[in-house]
């Protein structure tokens, strides 16, 4: 069953952090990525999560991040502001650092790695398994490195940039990664599976898409007017910053609570906060971790837009064991 963690009542973050400590202590995998020296392999973490008492974690229940959905707390080791490339490196930002081509999710293969998934065709509005695999050289992949506390981050979103989901399949002894989805509304939608393939004993991180079809009579979404400020779940939340071609800007996010006072960010998936962009005509991806502590009480980001265009953007952030996610369009000129 793919619905493990998430939809378990959220442990005390203290019990969870003192158990990653104990269960990941003896068998922990360090991988040096370019940029930054973080993460775990997904096999070595099912090995520390089948030990007795242990509960399973990084491979996970997948989730979506509609509102009140319920997820348990994650720790926030190991964070760095970084950008996953679209020719499958991952660039550190820290500094303002970053290219214009950050962008992924274009294609169904790159770097050697393709997405090949089980099914794409879906009904509006009834749950079903989404399964695919990671392939190298026509082997399905089965270690990956554990970043941002998942070895694979899976996001849905419909070609008019509605419907947006972020989501952690389950990956099968074979390779095989699987989620429950559902799919609302008939379109066309594209699944963008972000992750590090390690074959060969080298880390791959890169970002592969496929389309989804829901078929039916598609009504599309028009993007909402350009604001710096959304509403989600009783929060506010804006952002000061403009995203700029070229150079990365910094894009500072602030969280109001429903009573008017600052929320009380909590870490979730290893950072305060993340940040998905798609950039309107062709689902273009952006995926950026902020640094790692909020500045001033907001959540600090440095955005590269891949292009002038139109972006919608989708920030999830965690207050008390919950995950929300307000949403953004933005003009890069
Ligand atoms: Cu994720």
């Amino acid at each position: 069953m793919p619905d493990t963690l998430e939809q378990a009542p959220p442990e005390p973050r203290s019990a969870s952090a003192g158990f990653r400590l104990a269960a990941f202590g003896a068998v922990v995998v360090v991988v040096l990525f370019a940029g930054y020296g973080i993460g775990r392999l997904n096999n070595s973490v099912e090995r520390a999560a089948a030990a007795p008492g242990a509960t399973p974690t990084a491979t996970g229940g997948g989730h979506g991040h509609d509102p009140g959905g319920a997820t348990a707390p994650h720790d926030d080791t190991g964070t760095a502001p970084h950008v996953h490339n679209a020719d499958g490196t991952v660039t550190g930002v820290a500094g303002g650092a970053g290219s214009a081509e950050n962008v992924g999710g274009l294609a169904v293969t790159a770097a050697g790695l393709t997405l090949a998934p089980a099914n794409t065709a879906f009904q509006a509005g009834r749950r079903q398994p989404f399964s695919f695999r990671i392939v190298a050289a026509g082997v399905p992949v089965t270690t990956y490195a554990v970043v941002h506390d998942k070895p694979l981050h899976l996001v849905v979103v419909r070609r008019d940039l509605s419907g947006y989901q972020h989501l952690h399949p389950t990956m099968a002894a074979d390779g095989t990664w699987s989620v429950d989805l559902l799919l609302a509304a008939p379109g066309s939608y594209r699944a963008i599976a972000d992750l590090t393939a390690v074959v060969g004993g080298r880390p791959t991180p890169v970002t592969l898409g496929v389309d989804l079809t829901v078929p039916g009579t598609y009504t599309p979404v028009a993007l909402p007017a350009p604001d710096t400020r959304a509403t989600t779940d009783g929060f506010t939340v804006s952002y000061a910053g403009q995203p700029q071609t070229g150079t990365a800007q910094p894009l500072l996010m602030t969280v109001t609570g429903p009573g008017g006072g600052p929320a009380a960010l909590e870490p979730y998936l290893g950072a305060f906060g993340h940040l998905v962009v798609f950039r309107e005509g062709d689902v273009g991806y952006v995926h950026v971790h902020p640094e790692p502590r909020p500045v001033d009480g907001a959540v600090k980001f440095w955005l590269a837009a891949p292009g002038p265009g139109r972006y919608r953007m989708f920030f999830d952030f965690q207050v008390a064991g919950r995950v929300h996610t307000a949403a953004f369009t933005a003009v890069v000129r």
